[in-house]
């Protein structure tokens, strides 16, 4: 008797659900499902999860292929159960082909094509399941599709590019159900657009799909204009629909939980904020304008809006190429440093001062999970740590899950009127590093 094993969450169960469970069945005479537990789905880092355990496994119970139902409640189980039901073969849809293939020495591991285009009109009129495109120019996703699969509720199913090639190879290499060269075409069946193209397209793409009501997620910055950017927040507002940028930073527990606690006096009134941030240390490197946004939004999050004097003093190589940064924003009573740079060594970190003590990001402080606070006469640093998976993107599609779910028209995580701040900071700098 061949015995097989397949697992999942089975949230707002679906074609692609059913799927494979018939198509695992079909692989042996016995079939065993094993469905994620609340706790092992936090603990490796899915969100959004919308029913319960019990409404999950009545799901799987009601196809009628399950020969028996078990919970996979930790990390690790999969080896156990192996051995312990005796299985010929696991099988998992291709979405995570070569993750289980550590499993190959227990058992046969077989990947089953995902379903595609799965958000049946009925479930979206329930508003429960999401179809999401991804706009861009060259074959790499940012982990955005990986990410996506983290968050319950949103498929990834489009790619639009203006290069039908690329489209076409970034469809096959992700799996997707379609791709598209035309816009209009691609807008169609989308519900959220996450734009990734060069930043010189970025605002005409923003703009089309808001007039189309579509939710956007943006690469950032946006654009380099703040008039341009209030008008797409305005375009934003008449649409019913929210633009947000890819702000990691902002949605992330570790960032949310210092800035409330930092407001509380964690370490009394705010003297410094220094961040430190290099340009090659994001995957294919980034541009300045995009890394000195991120320290800008940390540092606006942390001493607000009211910024009185900005300065910069780039440094070039002998070839004239940009290589240093240490830009200045003056606060009353308080000043932030950013300094970044590219080819040049620079110790990531942030580190905030105030009259009682100090706090620190160290290391990838623009995603992490961590920090820890140095508060005047107590002896121990005390340190703080929360859920932090992945490169954080997920932590934003759940947040827009959210928006979607309240009716709500803007992001409470990073203000329509914080997004403008930053690039009109941005501006100053740009307008001064090149007088
Ligand atoms: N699936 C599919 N087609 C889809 C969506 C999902 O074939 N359009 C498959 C997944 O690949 C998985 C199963 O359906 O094999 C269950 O999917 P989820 O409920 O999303 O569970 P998942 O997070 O993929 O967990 O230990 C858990 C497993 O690792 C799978």
């Amino acid at each position: 008797m061949k015995r097989v094993i397949t697992y999942g969450t089975f949230d707002l169960f679906h074609k692609g659900h059913y799927n494979i469970i018939k198509r695992a069945k079909a692989l042996g005479d016995y079939l065993i499902v094993g469905v994620t537990s609340e706790s092992f789905d936090i603990e490796r880092g899915k969100l959004n999860v919308r029913d319960s355990l019990i409404k999950r496994i009545e799901n799987v119970r009601r196809t009628g292929l399950a020969d028996e139902i078990i919970i996979e409640e930790y990390q690790g189980q999969k080896v156990n159960d192996i051995i312990k039901y005796d299985i010929d073969v696991l099988v998992v849809g291709s979405d995570w082909r070569g993750k289980f293939d550590y499993l190959k020495n227990y058992c046969d591991v077989v990947y089953l094509e995902r379903t595609k285009n799965i958000s049946s009109t009925k479930l979206r009129s329930e508003g429960v399941i999401f179809n999401m495109g991804i706009v861009t120019d060259d074959i790499r996703d940012n982990d955005f599709v990986e990410e996506s699969k983290y968050v319950s509720g949103v498929h990834v199913e489009r790619v639009f590019s203006e290069d039908h090639e690329t489209a076409q190879r970034f469809c096959d290499k992700y799996e997707l159900g379609s791709c598209w060269n035309s816009y209009d075409e691609f807008l169609a069946d989308v519900d959220i657009v996450y734009i990734k193209t060069s930043l010189n397209r970025r605002a005409e793409y923003i703009e089309r799909a808001l007039k189309k009501g579509k939710y956007v997620i943006s690469d950032s910055p946006m654009t380099l204009s703040s008039e341009k950017l209030r008008y797409l927040f305005q375009v934003a507002r008449e649409n019913n629909v929210v633009l947000i940028e890819r702000t990691t930073l902002v949605y992330l527990r570790a960032f949310n939980q210092l800035v409330w606690l930092v407001h509380s006096n964690l370490v009394g009134d705010l003297v410094s904020v220094k961040c430190a941030i290099s340009q090659d240390d994001f995957e294919g490197g980034r541009t300045f304008n995009e890394t000195v946004c991120t320290a800008i939004c940390a540092v606006l999050k942390l001493l607000g809006k009211k910024c009185q004097d900005i300065n910069t003093n780039a440094v070039r190589n002998q070839e004239g190429r940009f290589v240093y940064d240490m830009i200045s924003m003056k606060y009353a009573g308080a000043l932030a440093t950013i300094e970044i740079g590219t080819t040049v060594d620079i110790e990531n970190e942030l580190v905030i001062i105030g009259s009682n003590g100090r706090v620190t990001i160290p290391n990838d402080w623009w995603n992490t999970g961590y920090f820890e606070a140095n508060i005047s006469g107590k002896e121990f640093l005390k340190r703080y740590s929360f859920n932090f998976e992945g490169n954080g993107f997920r932590y934003l599609l759940q947040e827009l899950m959210i928006m979607i779910r309240d009716k709500r028209t803007e992001c409470t995580r990073l203000f329509y009127d914080e997004s403008v701040r930053i690039i009109e900071i941005l501006e100053t700098i740009n307008r001064k590093d090149n007088s």
